[in-house]
């Protein structure tokens, strides 16, 4: 029965039609300079509507914001990461976490300069006073995070769809280190998307991917940098294998309306994808996901 399923799986998978996505990208020392760009994209993304905010969802135009500001403690649910009511669950890999910077900033030293001295001035948030980073110990790429989507105003509602996601970089030393790339449940459809590099100290590079054909995507991985931040790991250095680390801090994440999945054989396609690839995600990010619907605790029925 597992094989007709995973046959299944791959006859389906191809049968998912991607248009051409269209990218925002840019960079800039200052957030005058950038925020026409991330204007242009929030109006296209939002079809028409306005910043969402936190209202409760789904609504049927608009866009979603998170800066990391005022948002106090971050809420941990199993492994990931909850900003409330944002409709945007965030999951560092296991063994890391997701720092904000601007709580230790008090002697204008700088962001994350409490984790290593060198950090000293070498990220800016973009929106003050926080901005994130994946701290680390790993190797190459353990920074890596993977962002999904429910209905906004609720506890983890059923899965969403988003039709276009951006994020503000600061740091983006060399071209590929910042990605982002789209997928259903468990897997990834995309090629990476690079941001722009901005090298120097602090310097902001922002990329927005948009699709306009329909396509569902239910997950985001996102490359803050091609390693987490930590004591002695120094941005530009190389590695023990010659490889040249660049670390990049997050802030604004701007995202389309997270949507009701359609039906039938998108969702189709979606739920084989989970009966397959769900448990990956699962053992990624301590979720269990049923049908269409993941929880950090336990699986739900389908409603
Ligand atoms: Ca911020
Ligand atoms: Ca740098
Ligand atoms: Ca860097």
């Amino acid at each position: 029965m597992r094989t007709l399923i995973l046959l299944a799986a791959v006859a389906l998978l191809p049968s998912l039609a991607y248009g051409r996505p269209i990218l925002y990208q840019a960079t800039a020392t200052t957030r005058s300079e950038l925020e026409p760009v991330i204007d242009r994209f929030r109006q296209d993304i939002g079809a028409g509507g306005i910043n969402n905010g936190l209202t409760p969802g789904p609504l049927e135009s608009g866009w979603r914001e998170v800066n990391w500001d005022n948002t106090g403690t971050l809420l941990r649910d199993g492994a990931g990461i909850n900003i409330p009511g944002s409709g945007l669950l965030m999951f560092p890999i296991v063994g890391t976490r997701l720092d904000l910077g601007g709580s230790v900033d008090v002697a204008g030293l700088g962001d994350f300069y409490d984790i290593e001295q060198s950090y000293r001035l070498e990220f800016r948030p973009y929106s003050d006073p926080n901005q994130a980073a994946v701290v680390s110990q790993g190797s190459f790429d353990s920074g890596n995070l993977t962002a999904l989507f429910y209905t906004p105003g609720t506890t983890y509602d059923h899965i969403r769809s988003i039709s276009g996601f951006g994020v503000v970089f600061a740091d983006v030393d060399l071209e590929g280190a910042a990605t982002l790339e789209f997928g259903v449940h468990g897997g990834f459809n995309t090629a990476p998307f690079k941001a722009p590099a901005a090298p120097g100290n602090g310097n902001y590079s922002f990329l927005g991917v948009r699709f306009d054909a329909g396509e569902v995507f239910t997950i985001v991985g996102i490359k803050p940098g091609n390693r987490g931040l930590w004591p002695g790991v120094v941005d530009g250095m190389l590695d023990e294998f010659g490889r040249r680390i660049d670390l990049v801090s997050i802030d604004d994440v701007i995202f389309a309306e997270p949507k009701v999945i359609p039906e039938p054989s998108t969702l189709l396609t979606l739920g084989v994808g989970l009966l397959i690839l769900g448990p990956t995600l699962a053992r990624l990010t301590g979720l269990a996901c049923c049908g269409n619907r993941c929880s950090s605790r336990f699986c739900q029925k389908n409603r």
